[in-house]
């Protein structure tokens, strides 16, 4: 599918993700609003376009923890929709780091579902082979912890998704409907 750099391993240090002040923004966009009038506002000086509800966790990416309850597809087009993806962990230090969106929602759905987030792996292919959206192994992507005695689910569980807190990764119907994190990678 989309995209070929999985960007496990960005180099330290990036500051982007740091807004300019506030006046300075809407002195840009008001400026490129006046000499092109009806068409979408630019910021010239930024490389992307992060989305204001996507967070910066320094070294490892921007992430938005969606609590609306979707299946693994829908909520891999909602990430595309949004410039990003649906979230792949490439080690355990990413994993973890992403706990603190747990924290922040203690309760979305029923019971079970406020357990698990899609992520974005699977076994679609090829049963038990279970690869990124960037069809990487999720060995070769640098994270593949599983949760309790998962992957369990052989060909009726071929979608992947992340446990509370932790995020260990478990197989589960592609058509089970629950929260997700969407990412954007580092520039
Ligand atoms: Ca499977
Ligand atoms: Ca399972």
């Amino acid at each position: 599918m989309a995209g070929s750099c999985e960007g496990g391993n960005e180099p330290a240090g990036s500051i982007k993700g740091i807004s300019p002040p506030a006046s300075e923004t809407v002195a840009s966009i008001s400026e490129e609003t006046a000499r092109i009038p009806g068409e979408p506002a630019g910021i010239p000086s930024e490389p992307a376009r992060i989305p204001a509800d996507y967070e910066l966790i320094p070294e490892l990416g921007y992430y938005k923890f969606h609590t609306s309850l979707k299946t693994w597809h829908e909520a891999l087009k909602v990430c595309e929709e949004e410039g990003g993806h649906l979230a792949v962990l490439n080690s355990e230090r990413e994993a973890k780091a992403l706990g603190i969106f747990w924290d922040r929602n203690p309760k979305f759905g029923d019971t079970e579902q406020s357990k698990w987030a899609h992520v974005g792996f699977h076994d679609s292919y090829k049963e038990g082979e279970y690869v990124t959206i960037f069809n990487k192994t999720i060995v070769e992507s640098g994270y593949a912890t599983w949760y309790g005695n998962d992957p369990d689910g052989g060909t009726n569980q071929n979608c992947g998704m992340a446990s509370r807190k932790e995020n260990l990764l478990a197989d589960e119907s592609c058509t089970y409907k629950t929260g997700f994190f969407c990412e954007i990678e580092l520039p």
